[in-house]
């Protein structure tokens, strides 16, 4: 997967890609990412990339031309390898990071990740960006939540990480993919480690056991009951009962009408 960011803020974006799981995968070749600064598109002397907002108030608008410049320039850069079945290659898939987007969920990443391996992510700073950027070169806008940030650079990483965990081979643990995908939808239940012991507090007595098959039986349980305490709505929706266990089936019931 590659992915190209446009940012006033470039060296926001370091350590991010060079630590952990991402820097693992972009080392291994297993995703790209290149990061633009948006001011190498303007062309005045000042590298500005904002301006006044027609109709007063306060702040400044990030102006249309350098981003036009900018997405057309790297939207068309390099393009994916051909993929051998004769089709031309797609156009990058142009995203805004931006608080009036669809919000992410591990839906949308699933979905970008499948539909896309050509992303350009943009991320806007200041009161907000000249409209008439997402009417040219916007193909969707996407917010990571509903709270105020200053920018789009941290919901590009967000992104950039959930996105990463998707790519075949970068998560490396198999029992992990397969765990996640089996309790979809579900919190996770809780986790112990050494000392066995922790001011008074002990560990649950069957993961201590050896007895792997009651071990199972017991994080799914925790599973469900912690979704059931910390997120209920999760458990609103039809489709994610239907891919429960038969005992966490029976464990919800009994949740239901104690
Ligand atoms: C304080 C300015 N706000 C006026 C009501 C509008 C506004 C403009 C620009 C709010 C935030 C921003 C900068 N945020 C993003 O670019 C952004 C964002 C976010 O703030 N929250 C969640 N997801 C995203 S994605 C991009």
């Amino acid at each position: 997967m590659r992915v190209q960011v446009l940012t006033i803020f470039p060296e926001l974006f370091g350590p991010f890609l060079r630590t952990s799981l991402v820097g693992r995968a972009v080392e291994q070749g297993l995703l790209s990412v290149e990061v633009h600064d948006l001011r190498s598109f303007s062309e005045d002397r000042h590298r500005s990339v904002d301006d006044e907002p027609y109709g007063g108030g306060g702040g400044m608008v990030m102006t249309a031309p350098v981003w036009v410049r900018a997405v057309r320039a790297v939207a068309s850069s390099a393009p994916t390898a051909p993929t051998g079945d004769g089709e031309p290659p797609k156009r990058p898939w142009r995203v805004l990071m931006s608080p009036q987007g669809r919000r992410l969920d591990d839906a949308v990443v699933r979905q970008l990740a499948d539909e896309h391996d050509d992303l350009v992510l943009l991320c806007g700073r200041y009161e907000g960006i000249d409209e008439r950027v997402r009417e040219l070169v916007v193909d969707e806008e996407i917010s990571i939540g509903d709270y105020v940030l200053s920018g789009g650079e941290l919901p590009a990483m967000v992104l950039i990480e959930a996105l990463s965990r998707q790519v075949p081979g970068v998560v490396g643990l198999p029992k992990s993919v397969r765990e996640d995908s089996f309790r979809r939808g579900l919190l996770d239940h809780p986790h112990y480690t050494r000392p066995p012991e922790v001011e008074g507090l002990a560990v649950p007595e069957v993961l201590l056991s050896g007895d792997h098959a009651a071990i199972e039986r017991w994080r799914e349980r925790q599973a469900l009951r912690a979704t059931w305490k910390k997120r209920p709505d999760l458990l609103d929706d039809p489709a994610r009962i239907e891919e429960l266990s038969p005992e966490q089936r029976r464990e919800l019931e009994r949740l239901r009408r104690p």
